[in-house]
């Protein structure tokens, strides 16, 4: 692995300038780079918690430092029998409910940009089955497909990260706002790409609704993220991000593929 690499990996810096490729890289430290607005403010927010943690431990140690020089054996061999002081009472305890209203306004108002879905230019469900993915586009052509794990020799002929690449990726438009219905036919899964901000739970007999709206064409790696059962790990989320007239063509070549595989959906779209 070359140092720049390295020191790229460790800064979170995509080393691809064009077409993005989201995954989980070695050395990585914090989160994949953001591809959507959601989650450039969930990174956004993140980065805020960090300095008013970092400010509060840095509190704190000072705190504990003085104590610990000015008021040891030592230094203070007749200690005072000072207690209860109204003023102090009343600070410590005002002042962490202050830090918490103070990061739960923010944390509040990105929960409901999450929630909020504005209204999609795309719609497909995304089917959590032991173990993989079903994809079914109900509005755009009614047709449904399987995604599984590429095994090992052929995620590498085919240029494949491992354990991540998948024989039929689902497709979206850049820039459009993608609804994801999620749910699932045996267990609870869960259909969560980290650069896009996205984890939802797909839970059978219920269906859950999530967005997110790609900025950059690319391809954008995720997983199961709900533990359900052996193959859990071996269910992997490949989502292409392309322009508009790619995801056009291969909506109709996938009309043609997959519409002919499934009856039932065809008929239920109608
Ligand atoms: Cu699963």
């Amino acid at each position: 692995m070359s140092l720049r690499r390295i020191v790229f990996s460790a800064l979170g810096l995509p080393l691809l300038s064009g077409a993005a490729m989201a995954q989980a890289r070695a050395w990585q430290l914090g989160m994949q780079p953001a591809a959507t607005p959601v989650m450039e403010r969930i990174e956004q927010f993140h980065n805020e918690l960090l300095i008013i943690i970092t400010a509060v431990c840095v509190f704190v140690a000072i705190l504990l430092i003085y104590v610990m020089l000015r008021f040891n054996h030592r230094a203070n061999p007749v200690p005072s029998k000072t207690h209860h002081n109204t003023l102090l009472e009343v600070a410590w305890t005002l002042v962490p409910v202050i830090i918490l209203v103070i990061i739960a306004i923010p944390s509040f108002r990105l929960l409901y940009f999450e929630a909020e879905i504005p209204k999609p230019d795309v719609t497909f469900q995304a089917i959590g089955r032991q173990w993989y993915w079903t994809y079914a586009f109900p509005k755009d052509g009614g047709f449904q497909f399987d995604s599984t794990m590429l095994k090992d020799d052929a995620a590498a002929r085919a240029g494949e990260p491992r354990l991540l690449g998948v024989d039929n990726p689902v497709y979206v438009p850049v820039n459009k706002v993608v609804e994801v219905i999620t749910t699932g036919s045996d267990v609870i899964h869960s259909w969560a790409v980290p650069a896009f901000g996205v984890k939802m739970d797909a839970i059978p007999g219920r269906l859950n609704h999530t967005w997110f709206k790609a900025t950059r064409v690319g391809t954008y790696y995720g997983q199961c993220s709900q533990l359900c059962g052996a193959n859990h790990a071996f269910m992997p989320i490949e989502v292409k991000v392309v322009t508009q007239q790619q995801y056009e063509a291969w909506l109709a070549q996938a009309k043609k593929k997959y519409a002919a595989d499934d009856d039932a959906v065809r008929v239920a779209s109608k």
